[in-house]
């Protein structure tokens, strides 16, 4: 997380920074500043806050100059404050950092014994230091943060500028993004392509351990021994209008009422009526797939939901076994990998730190090839996998994640399919899958239409402090995804069960104050759910119920609802049923006043571990 911005321009440059920043917010969002060179002097505003309350600051007093950095932060080493803010300054250094440097402790106690004095708690500041005392014998800049970056342990993403060195940044990275926007007689860095695309759509990845050194004239890339390399310049797709707002109120509403469109885009020449198209996952997927004997599905957070869903469909359908599992955990323990396994990683920035380190750590551990399912095509995960099906869920700036979920959805269906034709799905119920799949669009459109009544229910919940989700079978993951949903944006405690879990404990929370939210799908364990959901109202329990059209669910029973959703199928049900918990968790938000696109403590490329 933080985001980065850096220009080496002829323009007045702080203009352009502050939108850059404004585009990375969904990075982090607890402080901003920019720093200015012109002249042989930097001029630095930093606030606590919002990018906007940086932007007022500078209002107030701007200064011009043509060669700048900026940041948008998510604290990690020292309390959101102004003095924690970045740039940090050092001697003729200032510099912008995302990322953690794990050694920074003991070289700050060096440095202080060298009599560097540090203003502020980060780990930022020691490397600002480190990069002077480089200078200091007498290196350039792109030398002396080569020599720096070689010390260090752990993660970053940096843009630097010399007070000795005028229209220059040199930027570096290891294991956080950064990249190149090329613009007529003008240079940028930016954490990623939409940061930049106010000036340029014209962009140069950067591969790891990269050094970069940025004027108005040119970008030179170097290795981390200090060779020149060449690298590719990319033109970006994406446009100014896909990260507008437009009518809606919330990018998060904008983006859940985009789900029809962005899975319409997924799924789009990838399956027709007969079928999904046996080349989707790059010219050897088909092969490769082929010889697939298992899977391990590594993510976090909502994509490890999706992940969840997944192994429902792939061990129902294709009959291969799957195990799901947080990327967090898996890097750090010895998993055991049975012969022919695919390794699965799923991430909608493809820069999400614990799934990118689990990647590199599967390249260890005996795995057929790795599988990428992911929204940004220039991400890491995606560069680094042998495999990619991409989401095209368009930019997601809305921290809690929505159409990423579903467009995540739609890409492992194909994979389920794919996996369950190759291994003899009888053909009739393949067919019937695919058409369920190819549905999905229209089944969301139609889920949608129930925001009004999701409006009125919201009203219920809220003065809660605590709620239930229930789900069964691929609908327990939906059950979470609700749950995390309503605890990421409107700070109400949630937590989801399986619905047959109810009475091995958690049914002694339930009274008159804790709502019961249930996903009920028609399906072969409809009746169970039932069962689950009398144990509830006898217990005086609210009950909100989405039900299935086709499923016969007692509406009129006392402090409860029940909301039609018409599913469509059992097997894009999961999709479907995720729409409405979505709408509820933004209502609730929107009544109870929360920062619903950027909730509190929350940033959303998790770029650290
Ligand atoms: N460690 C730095 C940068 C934080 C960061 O990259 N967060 O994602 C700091 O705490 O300022």
């Amino acid at each position: 997380m933080c985001g980065i911005v850096a220009a080496a321009a002829q323009r007045d440059v702080a203009p352009l920074l502050i939108a850059g920043l404004k585009a990375l917010e969904y990075r982090g969002y607890d402080s901003a500043g920019l720093a200015v060179l012109a002249d042989g002097q930097v001029r630095r505003v930093r606030a606590k806050g919002k990018v906007r309350e940086m932007e007022a600051a500078y209002l107030a007093d701007p200064f011009p100059g043509g060669t700048g950095i900026a940041h948008t932060r998510w604290a990690t080493h020292g309390v959101p404050n102004e003095a924690n803010a970045h740039p940090h300054m050092v001697g003729r250094v200032t510099i912008v950092h995302n990322g953690i440097i794990e050694n920074y402790a003991a070289l700050r106690t060096e440095l202080q014994a060298k009599g560097y004095a540090f203003s502020s708690e980060t780990d930022t500041e020691v490397m600002a230091a480190l990069i002077d005392v480089n200078l200091s014998k007498g290196l350039s800049l792109r030398e002396a943060v080569l020599a720096t970056v070689r010390e260090l342990d752990g993660a970053y993403a940096i843009a630097v500028m010399s007070r000795d060195e005028p229209g220059r940044v040199v930027g570096a990275r290891r294991g956080a993004p950064l990249l190149v926007g090329v613009g007529i007689g003008e240079h940028f860095l930016g954490s990623d392509a939409q940061a930049l695309i106010q000036v340029t759509n014209k962009t140069i990845y950067l591969d790891e351990d990269d050094v970069v050194e940025i004027t108005r004239e040119r970008a030179q890339v170097y290795t981390l021994d200090g060779q020149p390399a060449a690298r590719d310049v990319h033109e970006s797709e994406l446009s100014a209008d896909a990260v507008e707002r437009g009518e809606y109120r919330h990018y998060m509403q904008k983006e859940i009422f985009e789900q029809p469109r962005a899975v319409a885009d997924t799924l789009e020449a990838r399956i027709h009526a007969h079928g999904v198209l046996p080349n989707i996952f790059g010219v050897d997927g088909e092969e490769l797939l082929a010889k697939v004997k298992g899977l391990h599905i590594v993510a976090c957070g909502t994509s490890y939901h999706a992940g969840l869903v997944a192994k429902y469909w792939i061990e129902d359908y294709a009959r291969l076994p799957v195990s799901v599992e947080v990327a967090s955990e898996y890097r750090y323990r010895e998993a055991v990998v049975p012969a022919d396994t695919l390794f699965v990683a799923i991430s909608q920035s493809g820069e999400t730190a614990d799934t990118l380190a689990a990647m590199r750590e599967s390249r260890r551990r005996g795995y057929l090839g790795t599988l990428a399912i992911c929204n940004v095509p220039e991400s890491s995960v995606v560069r680094e996998a042998d495999l990619k099906l991409m989401t095209r869920a368009g930019p997601e700036i809305g921290v809690a994640s929505t159409k990423a979920f579903t467009t995540q959805l739609s890409a492992l269906a194909l994979l389920a399919l794919h996996l369950a034709r190759q291994r003899g799905l009888e053909q009739a119920r393949y067919q019937d899958l695919c058409a369920q799949l190819l549905r999905l669009p229209r089944a969301i459109d139609e889920a949608l239409k129930l925001e009004p009544q999701i409006v009125a229910l919201a009203e219920r919940f809220v003065h809660r402090h605590h709620a239930l989700f229930l789900g069964r079978g691929a609908h327990y993951p939906v059950a979470l995804e609700g749950s995390l949903k309503l605890k990421e944006i409107s700070y109400i405690h949630a937590e989801a069960y399986p619905a047959g879990e109810l009475k091995h404990g958690p049914l002694a929370l339930v009274d008159e104050d804790m709502p019961v939210i249930a996903v009920a799908p028609n399906g072969p364990l409809l009746d169970k759910l039932k069962s689950n959901l009398q144990e509830v109202r006898a217990r005086g329990g609210e009950l909100v119920v989405f039900a299935d059209s086709a499923a016969h669910i007692d509406g009129n029973a006392a402090r409860g609802v029940v909301l039609r959703v018409d599913a469509g199928g059992e097997f894009i049900a999961p999709a479907v049923f995720t729409v409405p918990l979505q709408l509820l968790a933004y209502h609730v938000a929107v009544l109870r006043g929360t920062d619903v696109d950027q909730p509190r403590n929350l940033a959303k490329s998790v770029t650290v571990e």
